[in-house]
């Protein structure tokens, strides 16, 4: 199985959870986007009806569009039924990161709103620690002078040998822009954060930042793939 198939599996088992009539937060990401089309599949088959999706990114958006699933926002649907959505890492206590994909504020904003959030990753995204696995912890900030917001986050965690660094567009050396015009610095640290509460309210005190990907508490169940099965976990 490839990479690819376990997250696909993943993402099916996770819309096993989905029930005709219920408002779904659609995300976004390379897992996601199996489990935005195994919902459309579904209701093309009738075997899901009145299904309302709410999209965590323009780029699910535009999935969702194209395969006829129907959309709505928080703004008319404040509660959602379910959320499933992939994550860049998985802690035992199913806190995550996510946003390396760069929609985290929506869909923070979204899973935040939700009843059920099933997350769903291939084995490859557990760690012990968030931010352990050498890959960045990314944090949404305004454009207005955010080198000085990236000084500041760095400057926040140096004691966990942090790097503070602009994400630029690939292949680029412009900053890159999240769907909602902001931008995103990515922490990458040499050692774990301590206690991800108090590092979760020391980034967002800091005027400049939007909001961060770490995931705390929010998750319900945690959907694993890998070589030996797909396993489920509640909270
Ligand atoms: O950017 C994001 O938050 C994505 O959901 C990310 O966390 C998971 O992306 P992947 O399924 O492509 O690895």
């Amino acid at each position: 199985l490839t990479q690819d198939d376990l997250k696909k599996l993943a993402a099916y088992k996770a819309v096993e959870y989905v029930k005709s009539g219920m408002v779904v937060g659609l995300g976004t990401g390379s897992t996601a986007k199996h489990a935005v089309a195994r919902i459309s599949e579904l209701l093309r088959q009738g075997k899901l009806r009145d299904i309302i999706g709410i999209p965590t990114s323009t780029t699910t958006h535009e999935q969702a569009v194209s395969l006829g699933i129907p959309l709505s926002d928080l703004d008319s649907h404040p509660v959602v039924d379910l959320s499933i959505d992939g994550a860049d890492e998985v802690d035992p206590a199913l806190n995550l990161v996510k946003g390396r994909g760069g929609s985290l504020l929506r869909e923070k904003m979204v899973e935040g709103a939700s009843k059920k959030f099933v997350v769903i990753v291939d084995e490859s995204k557990l760690v012990k620690h968030l931010g352990g696995s050498g890959l960045a912890v990314p944090v949404e900030v305004v454009p207005f002078c955010c080198d000085f917001t990236r000084g500041k986050l760095e400057e926040l965690f140096r004691e966990a040998g942090c790097k503070a660094k602009l994400r630029v567009k690939s292949g680029g050396e412009t900053a890159a822009v999240t769907d909602n015009g902001n931008f995103v610095v990515d922490l990458y640290l040499e050692r774990d954060m301590g206690d991800l509460e108090a590092a979760s309210e020391a980034i967002l005190r800091l005027p400049g930042v939007v909001e961060h990907g770490m995931f705390l508490g929010i998750a319900t169940t945690l959907i694993v793939a890998g070589k030996s099965g797909v396993t489920v976990k509640d909270r």
